[in-house]
């Protein structure tokens, strides 16, 4: 490994109008903590980057029917999104804001005008959706209508959520106004276009070196970028928003999406500036040997594999995405998840009944890595009890109230030359390989199987010693198996960290006075033993007891 590494990991920017539910948390946020807790125990540096998306329509229009001020509801969703994070265990190194951090504003700026001096930005003259009623203009999801690519309903106006695909507004069939439901006129206004056109071939050489990546996003992108990229006009007609930096559109704003994902540089910059350090976020972002993994849901991948890195290029002094892990959708009864269709469970209704680390295993075990997956609360219960519970937490606990009973709560003297510790570290240190390739590869469902595999063997192996019959004929030979058995129970509780952070203390702190820290004992576990004998074990009691479903979960939507 190199010693070097360093990667910058960001999470899609949500937008300061929802309460995160389950398919976000699984899509987007668990994997990216997962896969940032996951390089840190391997002693990788990172830097873990996110905060709310606070400008564009969704903020608007949610303030509208709030009758209060976008600042209003950006500081109560952000708040309800940073304590939502937290309680799952989600640990961003900097959660900020798109209205509120210092700087992003200005950073934005100079992207536009930089691409603008270029000559990549041209102004046309187009015509947008105009409601009298609402004597406003009508971008993004102010408008509703039919797709003009896949023909779906309640396709907004800059893009269809049943094909993903994005277009100019005017091509939107059957409009109507997303406030008072009226049929908009159409009117001319002025806006500014990104010439993503020019960046066609740079995009299609850089799509086609780009190794490791999941199919869905690369096959997507390149797709994309093949058919020929339009113009996009990157401006709206709105007063909230990034002002556009050109004398003859004061009155205009910068896309949400055009600004949003400069928010990842901006919110990095203003992380090291908090620590005093006014240098090293510029480091982060050119240094060519920095990974910058964006993690995200597939509706966004157009933005961040096409046109994000084309408005990088526009800028020349920053790095590309390394990689862009982009999940399929979590959904809840076969229905997308959505709070504001009441699809679903949302992050805080679930944690109100069970913690947070029951959570995180579901929401991995039934990760859309590949394709859609489904919420059930059945699910939900049966994976807990015959996984968490019956294979994992009955495990340690036999393993620890065995040695309490026999051994006094302390490490046994274990034998270095029996086959059965042999055997044992091998099937440790095979299930740490295949989990260390599993996340190298963000591939976190396999991960977690493993060591779910791992925590299976322990049981088998614990079986065919039978250490209570050996106990009583061969006391030596009954510890020395129990020590062995115990390197799993430890090394389970290693493996798991990047899953299931407070499970993973509550197992390590059994092994608080017989074993190093967990990124020091890592690289060692299967290849010999790490455990100090005679030393105190803390036995944590039952971890998982077993849930029955209850009528709370039923009553959830
Ligand atoms: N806010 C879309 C979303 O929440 C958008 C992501 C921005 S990431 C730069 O799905
Ligand atoms: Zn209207």
């Amino acid at each position: 490994m190199n010693p070097n590494r360093r990667v910058l990991i960001t999470a899609a920017l949500p937008y300061a109008n929802n309460h995160p539910h389950l398919g976000h948390v699984a899509g987007v946020y668990l994997p990216a903590d997962t896969y940032n807790r996951y390089l840190r125990l391997k002693g990788v540096e990172t830097v873990f980057i996110c905060g709310s998306d606070d400008h564009g329509v969704p903020v608007t229009i949610s303030a509208q029917k709030e009758k209060s001020s976008p600042q209003e509801v950006v500081a109560r969703y952000r708040g309800i999104q940073e304590k939502v994070f937290g309680s799952l265990g989600i640990e961003f190194d900097h959660y900020s804001g798109t209205s509120t951090c210092e700087g992003h504003a200005e950073l934005s700026q100079q992207f536009f005008t930089k691409i603008f001096e270029r000559g990549d930005i041209e102004e046309r003259v187009t015509e947008q959706f105009y409601c009298d009623p609402c004597s406003m203009f009508l971008p993004d999801r102010y408008v509703e209508g039919q797709c003009p690519i896949c023909e779906a309903e309640g396709a907004r106006g800059d893009q269809c959520d049943a094909c993903g695909q994005s277009y100019e507004q005017e091509q939107l069939k059957d409009p109507e106004c997303a406030v008072c439901r009226g049929n908009p006129k159409i009117i001319p206004t002025k806006h500014w276009f990104f010439r993503l056109d020019r960046y066609e071939d740079r995009l299609e050489e850089w799509l086609k070196s780009c190794e490791g990546w999941r199919d869905n996003v690369r096959n997507y992108s390149r797709g994309i970028v093949r058919e020929g990229l339009p113009a996009r006009s990157i401006t709206r007609d709105l007063e909230w928003g990034v002002p556009v930096p050109l004398e003859e559109a004061k009155d205009k704003v910068l896309y949400v999406w055009f600004d949003a994902p400069i928010g990842y540089i901006s919110f990095t910059k203003e992380f090291f500036e908090s620590k005093g350090d006014t240098e090293s976020w510029r480091e982060w972002w050119s240094d060519p040997d920095v990974e910058l993994v964006h993690f995200l849901g597939k509706d966004n991948i157009i933005f961040h594999a096409v046109i994000w890195p084309a408005m990088l290029m526009g800028q020349g002094d920053f790095h590309l995405p390394t990689s862009i892990p982009a999940n399929e959708y979590l959904n809840f009864k076969g229905e997308k998840f959505s709070k504001s269709k009441g699809v679903g469970v949302t992050a805080e209704e679930i944690l109100e009944l069970y913690d947070a680390d029951r959570v995180r295993y579901y929401l991995t075990v039934v990760a859309p890595e590949g394709k859609d997956t489904s919420f059930t609360w059945e699910d939900f219960i049966q994976r807990n009890n015959d996984e968490l519970s019956d294979v994992v937490g009955n495990f340690a606990h036999r393993m620890l109230t065995f040695t309490a009973k026999n051994f006094d709560s302390r490490v046994p003297h274990g034998a270095s030359n029996s086959a059965f510790i042999e055997e044992t570290l091998a099937v440790i240190k095979e299930s740490r390989l295949q989990w260390d390739d599993a996340l190298n590869r963000q591939k976190f469902r396999e991960g977690l199987d493993r060591v779910l595999t791992l925590a299976r063997h322990g049981n088998r192996l614990f079986d065919l010693a039978e250490p209570w019959k050996s106990r009583k004929e061969d006391e030596q030979r009954c510890g020395a198996d129990l020590a062995a058995l115990l390197e799993i129970v430890h090394a389970l509780g290693v493996l798991l960290l990047p899953f299931l952070p407070s499970t993973s203390k509550k197992l390590l702190e059994a092994f608080r006075s017989c074993s190093p820290q967990p990124e020091k004992a890592l690289a060692s576990l299967g290849e010999s033993c790490v455990l100090m004998e005679g030393e105190e074990l803390h036995p944590p009691g039952i971890i998982y007891p077993r849930l029955e479903l209850t009528s709370e979960e039923s009553d959830l939507s």
